[in-house]
C-alpha cells in the first residue's frame, strides 16, 4: 500500500452498552436498510465505508458482557472513538465508566465523541438532551436518531469534521519527520 493511501486510511471504533444503537448507527453510515429488529452483535462487525478519498474501517463492538476484554486489544490504532448511549441517565453514567476505560487504550490524540442516540424517545421516559449528556460526561456530544435515515448527513458531518482534523494532524506528523 502506498503511503499516500495509508494516510487516507482511518479506523473508527464504536462502543457502548447493549442495544444503544451502535449497529444501527453503522447501518445509517453505510446506507444500509435500517430495520428495527434487534440482533445483538457478537464480537465485532467490520465495515468499510468510503468518504471522499478516505477509506474508513468501522469497528462495531458488541455491547454484551465480556466486551471489555474483546475491545481492549482491538481498540488499538483507533483514529476516532464513538461512545454511543441511549441518552438515559443510567446509561450515560455507564458510558462514563466506558470512556474512562477506553481512554487508556486509544492514543492520546484520538478524539472521543459521545453520540446521544435515540433522541426520538420521549423526555418523560428519561431521554436527555445531548447538551445535558455533554454536561454530565464532559465529552463532546452529538444527538442522533440512528433509526432515521434522514439523519445520515448529520452523522457524515460529524465524521467529516474529524477527518479534517486527522488530515491536519497527519500532515503535521509528516513535517516533524
Ligand atoms: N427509538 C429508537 N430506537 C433505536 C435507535 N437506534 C437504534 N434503535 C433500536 O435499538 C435496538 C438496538 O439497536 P442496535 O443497533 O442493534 O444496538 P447495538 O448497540 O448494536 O447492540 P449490541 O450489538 O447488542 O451491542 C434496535 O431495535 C434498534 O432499532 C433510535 O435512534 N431510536
Ligand atoms: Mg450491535
Amino acid at each position: 500500500m502506498l503511503s499516500s493511501e495509508l494516510n487516507k486510511l482511518v479506523k473508527i471504533s464504536i462502543i457502548g452498552s447493549p442495544a444503544v444503537g451502535k449497529t444501527t448507527m453503522l447501518k445509517l453510515l453505510a446506507k444500509n436498510t435500517i430495520d428495527r429488529v434487534y440482533l445483538p452483535t457478537h464480537g465485532i462487525d467490520l465495515k468499510t465505508v468510503k468518504m471522499g478519498d478516505f477509506t474508513i474501517k468501522v469497528w462495531d463492538f458488541a455491547g454484551q458482557s465480556g466486551y471489555l476484554q474483546v475491545s481492549r486489544d482491538h481498540l488499538l490504532g483507533t483514529d476516532i472513538l464513538f461512545v454511543v448511549t441511549d441518552s438515559t441517565l443510567r446509561n450515560v453514567l455507564h458510558s462514563r465508566d466506558l470512556i474512562n476505560f477506553a481512554a487508556h487504550f486509544v492514543e492520546k490524540g484520538c478524539p472521543i465523541i459521545v453520540i446521544a442516540n435515540k433522541q426520538d424517545l420521549r423526555k418523560k421516559d428519561g431521554r436527555m438532551d445531548p447538551k445535558r449528556v455533554e454536561e454530565i460526561l464532559q465529552v463532546k456530544t452529538y444527538g442522533l436518531t440512528a433509526i432515521n435515515p434522514g439523519e445520515r448527513n448529520k452523522l457524515l458531518e460529524i465524521i467529516r469534521n474529524e477527518l479534517n482534523r486527522i488530515a491536519i494532524r497527519r500532515r503535521l506528523l509528516e513535517i516533524e519527520f
